[in-house]
């Protein structure tokens, strides 16, 4: 199973500002949790954080060509903007879990619409780091994998 982790503006500046909402860990804690939970699944996992929307469109396009079995992505601000990404998703097909480190649905109104979600097989929000790692337990589960909790 090849996983791809994707995720949208400013989550690299995790555990700079703002920890009430999205906590005291970094960009580099998430990577190194959730390649650890991957490893608990059996899965190889590859990363990328962009700023730019084209960019993670390219990555999803690309997950394509390489073969990639599950997408999960939190595209951060692009979630409530981006139609661009949304076809993305459904232009390659590839099981792809939507992920939110805050409770959006707790969150400001313009935070309630998701472009994206309509593409996903899942969205898990307001698990904090957890939720990624959950979302690779339910690609697993789905793509017929390893069927258990990886989390620590
Ligand atoms: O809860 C999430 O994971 C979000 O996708 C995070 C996005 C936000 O626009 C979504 O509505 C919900 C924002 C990511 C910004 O991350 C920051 C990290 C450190 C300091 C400030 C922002």
């Amino acid at each position: 199973m090849k996983f791809l982790v994707l995720n949208g503006p400013n989550i690299n500046m995790l555990g700079i500002r703002e920890p009430d909402i999205y906590g005291k860990r970094t960009y580099e804690d998430l990577l190194a949790y959730v390649r650890q939970g991957c490893e608990k699944l059996g899965a190889e996992v590859s990363f990328f954080q962009s700023n730019h929307e084209g960019d993670l469109v390219t990555a999803i396009q690309q997950a394509y060509f390489d073969h990639v079995d599950g997408i999960i992505i939190n595209p951060a601000a692009y979630t409530h903007t981006s139609v661009a990404l949304l076809d993305a998703v459904k232009a390659v097909g590839i099981p792809t879990v939507e992920v939110h480190i805050s409770d959006v649905s707790q969150r400001e109104d313009f935070r309630q619409v998701s472009y994206i979600r309509a593409a996903c097989v899942k969205t898990i929000a307001g698990h904090g780091f957890d939720g990624y790692v959950m979302a690779a337990e339910y690609l697993a589960a789905l793509l017929g994998g390893v069927i258990g909790s990886a989390r620590s």
